[in-house]
């Protein structure tokens, strides 16, 4: 079930892959993901899963049934340095503020969260506005599928093979103005089925996201759809999430409903719920600690230990001269 890549041309320098040393005692680790195929977790995400399919939706039908198996992207394989994480660790430790905030609890409270029919609205700066149904709105694209380490504020990391469509091709395909300078995502909101929207005191319901238009466009920023070869499960976001691997987790939005062009800097989510603590950009970085702990090191889901954690979630090299004229505070914050 858990599978091991390791590739050749390893982007840690030895100091960094030091600090991982308990990664390369690859027997152990085999070891334990053969326990966990065994054990009760497993047999209870099988379930899990198995009941958060609807064999009857359009994934299963026809889109993604055309698309895949989605094609490999192996150019951003950083993340394989790390092995994958279990299938049911990534499906039933969840944040969806949603449904609760007891990540153990969301995939059981998501299970009959309805996702199709599903449609986007587009709107704001844009030749045109309008809503779109979701399916024929993805069939133009291919799916390609991408192992991408994933960071959560809250200091704790996985490593996923999602699949999907590269955010700036599908953003593009719907005719942005050209003075755009950023991009809004807004999220669902349905209190009879998601009790964590029925407590409005605390979050300003629904969520809602934004990047500056060529964080967007940026190669790495992915519309997932999918993971582990599979449609994207129901707490993992489904129909439709964002996938952005150098900044902390919660700028990856799930459950997209519409999107928006502005030009203005949009107001976000957890900056509006506590601005000291979450920023706009929230890219990954060791060096700032949240107000609360910090972020020098990070536990791996189902693996012991703590490791250290890289600049960008180690995705420098392709993101860094995006921020090269903002001053270094609100490269977090
Ligand atoms: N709509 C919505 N999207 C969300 C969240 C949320 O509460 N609601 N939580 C975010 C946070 S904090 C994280 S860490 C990731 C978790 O994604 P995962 O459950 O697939 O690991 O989703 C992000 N996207
Ligand atoms: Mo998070």
């Amino acid at each position: 079930m858990a599978s091991i890549i390791i590739k050749p041309e390893w982007q840690l320098s030895a100091k960094e892959a030091s600090s991982e040393s308990d990664y390369l005692n690859r027997r152990s680790f085999l070891k334990k993901a053969g326990l966990f195929a065994m054990s009760g977790l497993s047999l209870c995400y099988k379930k899990n899963v198995e009941g958060t399919e609807d064999p009857a939706s359009f994934y299963e039908r026809r889109f993604l049934k055309d698309n895949f198996p989605p094609k490999k992207n192996s150019q951003f394989n950083l993340a394989a340095q790390r092995a994958t994480t279990p299938v049911a660790l990534a499906s039933s430790y969840n944040n969806y503020y949603e449904f609760t905030t007891e990540k153990e609890d969301v995939w059981r409270l998501a299970k009959s969260f309805p996702v199709h029919p599903w449609s986007i609205e587009v709107k704001g700066l844009v030749e045109k506005s309008r809503r779109y149904d979701l399916e024929p709105l993805l069939k133009p694209f291919s799916l390609e599928e991408r192992i991408y380490r994933f960071r959560c504020v809250e200091a704790w990391a996985m490593t996923v093979p999602w699949v999907g469509i590269p955010l700036g091709k599908f953003l593009r395909s719907l005719n942005p103005l050209s003075k755009v300078r950023y991009v809004r995502f807004v999220g669902w909101y349905k209190p009879d089925k998601a009790p964590g929207q029925r407590d409005s005191s605390y979050y300003n319901w629904p969520y809602y996201e934004a990047l500056h238009i060529d964080e967007a466009m940026h190669e790495l920023s992915l519309l997932a759809v999918g993971m582990y070869g599979r449609p994207l499960n129901r707490q993992n976001g489904a129909p439709v999430r964002l996938i952005l691997p150098w900044k902390y987790g919660y700028k990856s939005m799930k459950g997209i409903t519409q999107i928006e062009f502005w030009e203005k800097q949009p107001p976000t989510f957890w900056n509006d719920v506590a601005p000291r603590e979450y920023g706009f950009y929230s890219n990954v970085n060791p060096e700032v600690p949240h107000p609360r702990w910090s972020q020098q090191r990070e536990r791996v889901l189902g693996r012991p230990g703590k490791f250290a954690t890289l600049p960008y979630n180690g995705y420098g090299k392709w993101v860094a001269a995006l921020y090269k004229d903002i001053p270094n505070r609100n490269r977090i914050y």
